[in-house]
């Protein structure tokens, strides 16, 4: 059944981070997050609410989106047309939406709202509407950069006292190698260890980049600029590391020329990247169908993202471990009841009707710093 979004409640929080996050395009210390809130309203008149979370940071720095940006574009372009189509469900508000280029975090996160409505309506679990059968996946963690080998170290133990079954390094030009040889080193040859660069190195990087290919890596994440297609293909040539494309990947036809053109060995796929987990759920299906293998990345999501996270992940393409970290490896509070945890390195996907999350409204209130209200005419 579709449904008319009646009323929208865009509400910004603030949340510190436990530790600052530290990748080649900057350092982070606390999240500026955007949410969603949706009722949809039926033609008997019975209303139900759903949550989304954009995926945008503060700056443009890791995607041309940021989230005043996102705020902005959701209230001025996007809203509005939805309001216009009346009733909807969330395989809709893409193909609404699809004559405003771009922004692709903002159209997520209303198609992520709407989405949890008609879930919770329908009494379903994200995963039961994928059809995803995996109930406990196994998560990895993205560690930042460190400014000594030693520090690095003791975060790194930290991590693999707290049981994640594999390791993600952030590195740049200056903290790579050494940095990648000594935490080999530490978790010994069998541990799953993976770099991701956040476009900081350039095409006559090859050389250099070989050398990580010393230390077994499952993949090197994002060498170079996102538009730099051609310049990841011949890395791939190069490097005997698979390379694995996050910020280039915006869409599954866009995924479907980088593999094409050997520069995608093997896809991060982040939901608000590429428009939403519709979207998301096809880049997975074109991977299966090529052979290229899966993984969730992460955007420092609350228990919003990460929940539905899990469920996509749920998948059965997904066969590398995501970034889907305890969310106290960012957060020492969630904005839901029901946090995800980390048990022997695996996350249990939720089976609650919705994405699989029930907010804490107490403490959402105690972090929300301005609240918008838009309702439809
Ligand atoms: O490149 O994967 C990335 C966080 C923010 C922006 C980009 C990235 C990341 C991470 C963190 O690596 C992943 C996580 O949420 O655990
Ligand atoms: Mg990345």
């Amino acid at each position: 059944m579709k449904r008319r979004i009646e009323r929208v409640e865009l509400r910004r929080i603030g949340l510190p981070l436990v530790a600052p996050f530290r990748t080649s395009f900057g350092s982070q210390t606390e999240r500026d997050i955007l949410l969603v809130r949706v009722e949809l309203a039926s033609d008997d008149g019975d209303l139900v609410e759903g949550w989304g979370e954009c995926t945008a940071l503060s700056e443009p720095s890791y995607s041309p989106e940021y989230v005043d940006g996102a705020q902005h574009v959701i209230e001025h372009h996007l809203l509005p047309r939805l309001f216009a189509a009346g009733p909807i469900e969330a395989a809709d508000v893409g193909p609404t939406l699809s004559h405003m280029h771009g922004h692709p975090m903002a159209k997520a996160a209303l198609e992520m709202a709407v989405l949890d409505a008609q879930l919770r309506a329908n009494n379903q679990s994200f995963a039961e509407f994928l059809g995803a059968e995996n109930t406990r996946i196994p998560v990895g963690v993205s560690v930042g950069i460190h400014d000594t080998i030693d520090d690095l170290l003791s975060t790194v133990q930290g991590y693999v006292d707290d049981g994640y079954v594999r390791i993600k390094l952030k590195i740049e030009p200056g903290s790579d190698i050494e940095h990648v040889a000594a935490v080999r080193d530490l978790i010994g040859a069998n541990k799953p260890l993976q770099v991701d660069a956040n476009t900081a190195y350039r095409r006559t990087d090859g050389s250099h980049l070989r050398r990580l290919d010393d230390y077994d890596l499952l993949l090197i994440e994002q060498p170079l600029p996102e538009e730099d297609i051609i310049g990841h293909a011949r890395l791939a040539d190069e490097v005997e590391t698979p390379i694995c494309l996050d910020e280039s990947l915006v869409s599954a036809a866009g995924t479907a020329d980088a593999i094409e053109l050997g520069a995608c060995e093997i896809a991060n796929i982040k939901p608000g990247r590429v428009g939403g987990y519709l979207e998301a759920v096809r880049i997975h299906d074109l991977c299966v169908s090529k052979g290229v293998p899966v993984w969730c990345g992460g955007m420092l999501e609350t228990g919003i993202g990460r929940a539905a996270n899990a469920g996509l992940a749920a998948l059965p393409g997904f066969t590398l471990p995501g970034d889907i970290s305890a969310s106290t490896r960012f957060y020492s509070q969630d904005i839901v009841t029901d946090p995800i945890t980390i048990d022997d390195g695996h996350v249990t996907v939720p089976t609650t009707p919705g994405l699989g999350f029930e907010i804490d409204t107490t403490f959402l209130d105690s972090v929300t710093t301005g609240t918008e209200v838009i309702e439809s005419d």
